[in-house]
C-alpha cells in the first residue's frame, strides 16, 4: 500500500449496517487508509478505502480474524434495545468479550465502545450524573452495556488497551419525544465525539456521555474534559416540534421519573 498521511492505517467499524454505522460509514473515511466495515450482512459493495468482512460477534474464531491488522475500533455492533436475553447474551456479552480478546491479541491500541444511557437509566430524572456515578441499568440491555464498560475497564487495567465508553443518549435524525430533547446527540456531534475519542493522545479508560449542547441535561461530561469534546449542535434546533411538551408522559408516569424513560418497564424479556 502506498504511503498516506491519514492518521490510522486501518479502523474497524462494527455494526456498519446499522442506523449509526451507516452514518459513520459516510463520515470517517479521512481517518484511516482502510475502514474495515463489519456486520451480519447488508453492506453492499466495498467502495475505495473500504473492506467488508461479515462476522457474527458471537463467533470467536471469526472475531480473531476480523481484528487482524486493525489499529483502532469503533464498536457499534450488537443488540441496540431491550429484547430477549439470548440475542443480548450472544451479541453484547459473548460478542464484546470476543472483541476485547481479539483486539488485545491483535495489538489494537484503542476501542470506542458505543455504550448507552440505559447503563444508568434507573437514576431519577432529578439526579445529575457524571462519569463516577454508579451504574443503574434499566433492563438486561442496560446490564449488557454495563458489562461492556466493565470488561473494557479490565482490559485497560490488565493490558493497557484504551477505551472510551460513550453512553449515547438518543442519536437519530431528530428527537421524537421530549425525553429525546434532553438526551439528543446530533450526528455531527457524534462524529466529533468519536474524532476526539480516537485522536486525544491518552484516554486510558474514559466514560463520556454522548449528548449535544441541549438546554436541559441530566449528565455532566467534566470528567471526560481531556477529550476536548465541544458539542456544536443542540436539540434546541427542534424545539418547534414540542411547543407544549405534549408528548411527554404524565407527571406520575414511571417513564417520566427515570432517565431510561419507557425502557424501565420493558424488561426483562424472558426467552
Ligand atoms: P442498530 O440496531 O441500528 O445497529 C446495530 C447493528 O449491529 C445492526 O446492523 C446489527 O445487524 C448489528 N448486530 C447485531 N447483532 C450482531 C451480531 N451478533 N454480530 C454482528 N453484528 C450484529 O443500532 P444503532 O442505533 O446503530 O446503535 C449502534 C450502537 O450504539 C449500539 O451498540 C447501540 O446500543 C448504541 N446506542 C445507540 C443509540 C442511538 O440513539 N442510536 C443510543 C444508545 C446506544
Ligand atoms: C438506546 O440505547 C437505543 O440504542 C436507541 O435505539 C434509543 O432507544 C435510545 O437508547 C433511547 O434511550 O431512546
Amino acid at each position: 500500500m502506498a504511503q498516506s498521511n491519514k492518521p490510522f492505517r486501518r479502523i474497524l467499524l462494527t455494526g456498519a449496517a446499522g442506523g449509526l454505522g451507516r452514518v459513520l460509514r459516510e463520515r470517517i473515511g479521512a481517518w484511516a487508509d482502510v475502514v474495515r466495515l463489519s456486520d451480519l450482512g447488508g453492506l453492499g459493495e466495498a467502495r475505495p478505502g473500504e473492506e467488508i468482512v461479515y462476522c457474527d460477534l458471537s463467533d470467536r474464531q471469526a472475531m480473531l480474524k476480523l481484528l487482524e491488522g486493525v489499529d483502532a475500533v469503533l464498536h457499534f455492533g450488537g443488540v441496540s434495545t431491550e429484547v430477549a436475553w439470548d440475542p443480548i447474551l450472544q451479541a453484547n456479552i459473548v460478542g464484546v468479550k470476543n472483541l476485547y480478546e481479539a483486539a488485545q491479541k491483535a495489538g489494537v491500541k484503542r476501542i470506542v465502545f458505543a455504550s448507552s444511557n440505559h447503563a444508568i437509566g434507573f437514576h431519577p430524572t432529578t439526579t445529575h450524573l457524571d462519569a463516577d456515578s454508579p451504574t443503574r441499568p434499566d433492563g438486561l440491555y442496560g446490564v449488557s452495556k454495563v458489562f461492556g464498560e466493565q470488561l473494557s475497564r479490565y482490559y485497560w487495567d490488565r493490558f493497557g488497551l484504551e477505551t472510551v465508553c460513550i453512553r449515547i443518549g438518543f442519536s437519530f435524525p431528530e428527537p421524537k419525544t421530549y425525553r429525546n430533547m434532553v438526551t439528543f446527540l446530533h450526528y455531527d456531534d457524534l462524529v466529533e465525539l468519536l474524532r476526539c475519542s480516537l485522536f486525544t493522545p491518552r484516554v486510558g479508560h474514559t466514560i463520556a456521555y454522548g449528548m449535544s449542547d441541549n438546554s436541559t441535561s441530566w449528565w455532566d461530561n467534566s470528567k471526560a474534559s481531556h477529550l476536548g469534546y465541544q458539542p456544536r449542535r443542540s436539540s434546541r434546533e427542534f424545539a418547534h416540534l414540542f411547543p407544549d411538551n405534549a408528548d411527554y408522559p404524565a407527571e406520575d408516569d414511571l417513564a417520566r421519573l427515570y432517565q431510561g424513560g419507557p425502557f424501565i418497564t420493558t424488561g426483562p424479556i424472558y426467552d
